[in-house]
């Protein structure tokens, strides 16, 4: 890509490819290498860390969270309603599990809630250059769509740190991390950083010969689920093995 090409820091040219016109999306957020896919499908996948947090920065952390179902906010053709995901979705939780690879970060783990059910994972102790794109893999689980429900798609908010310094909460910012997260109200907004509620989400579409809609569904709902606040500051941060936090500092 020409842009990856010129020696200016990322934000640097992202300044000058707002004023040419390009979209931001062109410098590769953090997302998912798959963003879409059928219902009842098992797949593997990739969170991709597009850049680290400036020219000279690598990520030496990331830190990723699922909405857990439990407090999750549901969301219904856009506007927030009190049902829980479980009205549209028929069996979600613990979808998610990490697939073990230390080709870049040499310590990981899944992060699992009180029932076990893993909520997200960390991977550190490593280097992603900002020129680099990593992939973080992790098995995404079948998801089935209600079938008494008009739910025709389903997109999952994680929650994600790209982390280029170890600091506390104080000290977010621009070259230090990249916080890809929905803006509820955490402690891991991040407001006026870089991926400020730019999420990477996953959605899982209806799969309308199996799992037909019943016709006074119409064109059907769009659904979303997204992590809480709460959740998102309960699991975003990385805590070792040992029970210790190592980010954010305590
Ligand atoms: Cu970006």
């Amino acid at each position: 890509m020409l842009i990856k090409k010129l020696k200016f820091s990322t934000h640097g040219a992202l300044a000058i490819a707002l004023l040419m016109g390009i979209s931001h999306s062109a410098f590769s957020h953090t997302r998912l290498e798959i963003p879409t896919v059928a219902e009842n499908l098992r797949i593997s996948n990739n969170v991709v860390i597009g850049h680290a947090c400036g020219d000279g920065t690598n990520v030496i952390a990331h830190s990723v969270v699922f909405p857990d179902g439990v407090d999750s906010i549901v969301k219904v053709n856009g506007t927030q309603t009190a049902d829980t995901i479980d009205v549209y979705v028929t069996n979600y939780g613990n979808l998610y599990q990490k697939i073990l690879n230390h080709s870049v970060f040499k310590d990981e783990d899944e992060k699992h809630d009180a029932n076990g059910n893993t909520v997200g994972f960390y991977a550190r102790d490593g280097k992603s250059p900002d020129y680099y794109t990593t992939y973080v893999p992790f098995r995404a689980g079948a998801m089935s769509i209600e079938p008494t429900s008009c739910a025709r798609s389903v997109k999952v908010s994680l929650g994600i740190a790209d982390i280029c310094k170890i600091t506390n909460k104080t000290g977010f910012a621009e070259g230090i991390v990249n916080l890809w997260t929905p803006a509820v109200g955490s402690d891991y907004d991040g407001p006026g950083l870089h991926g400020f509620n730019s999420p990477a989400t996953l959605t899982v579409t209806r799969d309308l010969v199996n799992n037909p809609m019943d016709a006074a569904c119409g064109d059907g709902l769009d659904i979303e689920v997204i992590p809480s606040a709460a959740q998102l500051n309960r699991d975003m941060p990385i805590v070792s093995t040992k029970g210790k936090q190592i980010w954010p500092k305590p």
